[in-house]
């Protein structure tokens, strides 16, 4: 079985969007969001700056939307003693004891399973899922879905998304995952290269928000981070993280609830 190989493009079908609900508690006043950190062992820099941020969060609730790991093989790789997965479940640990922390799968990390979940203590979102706060209703979603011109991907991902290539995959030795993944990553960063990022379909993000009745939609994936308008809606899209990039890139999204309960005060905050 290889990693990379896609299923054909005519065989795909259109993002079917079912609109998850997620009610916050009357309680909450703020929550954070972060996205596409793409943590790794060959960052430690990016590692440490996630690490503090989630140390000094002082956020209702935490949204992970994807793309926190750069990749995720199975999550027997946190039961591996002393490794780089068991440590991250460890940092998630500590935050989730203090708020709830929610994660939605990304293209890097769609294996987080429950096991790691439970480890964790991280909630898992469906994608997308509308978070319903006072009267405000709020679209998020990692943004893979929604970048629907990018048609070798969408193939890639329904097949890698389906339970029997999963079960396959999972089936395999954990070094020969980790190998696959790299090789599966050096394919795609070449693409890049070639192509750059495709940025979501703005008509289906449109329909996406009229379908929920949101005003506002939050996504990540596209290291395209904005603040614009989609029609007469609205869009955030979330960062990437790089510490050592010039200037660093390490960004959070703090929503406070208005005292009108109707209306959200968005912050983009970076943590350099
Ligand atoms: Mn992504």
């Amino acid at each position: 079985m290889s990693l990379g190989s896609s299923a054909s493009a005519s065989s795909m079908a259109l993002p079917q969007a079912a609109f998850t609900e997620l009610a916050a508690p009357a309680h909450w006043r703020s929550v954070s969001l972060l996205s596409d950190v793409h943590v790794q062992v060959s960052e430690p820099a990016t590692l440490a700056a996630w690490e503090q941020a989630l140390h000094h969060c002082t956020a209702d609730a935490l949204f992970i939307l994807g793309d926190l790991f750069e990749v995720w093989v199975g999550d027997d790789a946190a039961l591996e003693a002393a490794s780089f997965e068991a440590h991250c479940l460890q940092v998630l640990r500590a935050c989730s004891a203090q708020r709830p922390t929610f994660f939605m799968h990304g293209n890097r990390d769609f294996l987080f399973g429950p096991q790691a979940a439970a480890q964790s203590g991280l909630q898992i979102l469906s994608d997308p899922t509308v978070l319903v706060w006072g009267h405000t209703r709020t679209l998020l979603t990692h943004g893979d879905t929604l970048c629907v011109d990018d048609l070798p991907y969408q193939a890639f991902r329904q097949q890698v998304r389906h339970s029997d290539w999963q079960e396959k995959f999972l089936a395999q030795p954990l070094q020969e995952r980790r190998a696959q993944a790299a090789a599966m990553r050096a394919r795609s960063e070449a693409n890049k290269q070639v192509a750059g990022y495709v940025d979501v379909d703005k008509p289906t993000a449109e329909q996406w928000l009229k379908d929920a009745k949101a005003p506002l939609l939050i996504h990540g994936h596209t290291h395209k981070p904005t603040h614009d308008k989609l029609g007469a809606l609205e869009r955030i899209v979330l960062s990437d993280w790089e510490a050592n990039a010039q200037p660093a890139r390490l960004e959070m999204v703090d929503l406070r609830l208005n005292e009108d309960q109707a209306s959200l005060q968005i912050t983009r905050r970076s943590l350099v």
